[in-house]
């Protein structure tokens, strides 16, 4: 039995690409609120002023806020341990600078969790995923102004005093290492630059530049502070850190092409990791701040608060792998967020996202190696364009396959003596695409009725891969078939 006794099997969501209800009792608007949708070849496009005659996926979602006696429910259905699910700020703290919480945002998140417990399902909390009260990131330019870390500090104070009975397992920040990224600036960082731009906009100056990795070093200090806090409060919380994990390889042997793969591999995979999990930043990140021209504004502080802050595990979400070259004629291809060299062995999913089983034991491996403390794979799975069969049903076994694929590797891992905890699928109830704004882009074990334009009843049918995932978690990973 590869899989250990207390497996956390479950899936994952997060707030703004699933609650809907952007405006019900008293929550104030996010970033992702100003944010329209896209296509994967239309780029999305943020607003400072909502416009009433666009569609903003975020302000209905999946209707999940009226919707999540029956989500949750059919969860237990399926037998989930774990349900990761991310709290929306802006429903706890309207416009982030309130001097009181706001008590129905956090009454909504205590009937969640009492549905989950009726399930024996056990919460894993991202704390701040893809989502800034807009209030700050008007005034501050997002995490860029560092009264964005006290703001943190309060909301995840009052998380873990409010909730310190009913959740165990906290997130910080998802993603955190799309903030080394051009394409994080809006998403991960709330920074915001001329009104209508493209929410992933290359065009970045030297000056904006350095004011992203301030910002992200400011999230450094506030996860750190908050994983302090959390442990005083309830010692026996674990916090852990969220990487999107960036498997990249060298296109060829080229020694060249192994520096390359390994320079995308630091910067754009260990460096928050690396911060998050040794309390200190790392060898390599001096030389690509001066090689860039990045000034990261600090205060002397900062570096004991990293080194007392440090997480109990690293979790990760993993899609895909890229590759690396000094070759300019290989061609680029699409990538989760991380953009890199398509891989002659390996086959696309349908939104040119590279699929790769095997890179996930690599990725296992490499990161238990690094950091030796416990890990969790928080986000998987395939988004496919789901298509009703003329039975009347969704007939997903592509689905299966991935899936599969990805916990034959998670078991390969664990027998090589990797400590894996859990595994969440990614948006187990269709949900809005993060980088593209679709519905169209579906993961769910659960279909919704919902489409791109904001049509739709929001019903929920199980899909094969419900009762294929149902039986998984029964066997705790022993039936795959
Ligand atoms: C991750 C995000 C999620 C999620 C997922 C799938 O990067 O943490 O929020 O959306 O990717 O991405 P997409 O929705 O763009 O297909």
């Amino acid at each position: 039995m590869a899989f250990p006794k207390g497996f956390l099997w479950g899936g994952a969501t997060a707030a703004n690409q699933f609650e809907g209800g952007w405006q019900e009792d008293g929550k104030g608007p996010s970033v992702p609120d100003h944010v329209r949708g896209g296509t994967v070849s239309t780029p999305r496009l943020w607003d400072k002023e909502i416009d009433p005659s666009v569609y903003y996926p975020s302000h209905d979602a999946v209707d999940h806020y009226h919707h999540y006696k029956e989500d949750i429910a059919l969860y237990g259905e399926m037998g989930f341990k774990c349900y990761r699910l991310s709290i929306n700020w802006a429903r706890i703290y309207p416009t982030g600078e309130e001097a009181e919480p706001n008590q129905a945002g956090l009454q909504f998140y205590h009937n969640i969790f009492a549905e989950c417990h009726k399930y024996g399902i056990e919460p894993l909390v991202t704390i701040s995923h893809y989502e800034l009260p807009w209030g700050l990131s008007e005034k501050y330019n997002g995490w860029t102004g560092r009264e964005c870390i006290d703001a943190f500090v309060k909301y995840a104070t009052t998380l873990f005093t409010e909730y310190k009975d009913e959740v165990k397992y906290w997130l910080t920040f998802n993603e955190i290492n799309c903030g080394c990224n051009f394409f994080g600036r809006v998403m991960s960082l709330g920074m915001l630059g001329k009104d209508h731009e493209p929410m992933f906009n290359p065009n970045e100056t030297e000056e904006e530049r350095s004011d992203r990795f301030t910002a992200l070093h400011n999230q450094f200090v506030a996860s750190a502070k908050a994983v302090k806090i959390g442990h005083e409060i309830n010692p026996d919380f674990m916090i852990g850190l969220m990487i999107a994990g960036n498997m990249t390889y060298p296109y060829t042997c080229n020694p060249k092409d192994v520096r390359a793969a390994q320079s995308a591999m630091q910067m754009a995979n260990w460096f928050c990791g690396d911060v998050q999990v040794r309390g200190h930043y790392p060898h390599y990140a001096k030389r690509y701040f001066k090689d860039n021209n990045i000034t990261v504004r600090t205060e002397p502080e900062d570096f004991e608060i990293l080194k007392e802050g440090t997480v109990d595990f690293y979790s990760f979400s993993y899609y895909m792998s890229a590759t690396a070259t000094v070759d300019p004629d290989v061609l680029k291809t699409n990538g989760n967020m991380f953009s890199g060299v398509g891989n002659p062995y390996l086959k696309s999913s349908e939104w040119g996202w590279q699929i790769d089983p095997e890179g996930l034991r690599t990725y296992l491996n490499e990161v238990y190696g690094r950091y030796e403390i416990p890990l969790m794979i928080v986000e998987n799975g395939l988004g496919a364009n789901d298509v009703r069969s003329e039975d009347g049903k969704f007939h997903d076994d592509y689905r299966i396959n991935y899936l599969r694929d990805h916990i034959k590797a998670m078991e390969e891992a664990i027998e090589d003596g990797v400590d894996l905890m859990g595994y969440t699928m990614w948006g187990c109830t269709d949900l809005v695409s993060a980088s593209t704004g679709e519905m169209k882009k579906r993961y769910g074990f659960v279909y919704v009725d919902r489409d791109n334009d904001g049509n739709g009843d929001f019903h929920r049918e199980r899909k094969d891969s419900f009762y294929w995932y149902k039986k998984v978690i029964e066997t705790n990973g022993e039936d795959l078939d």
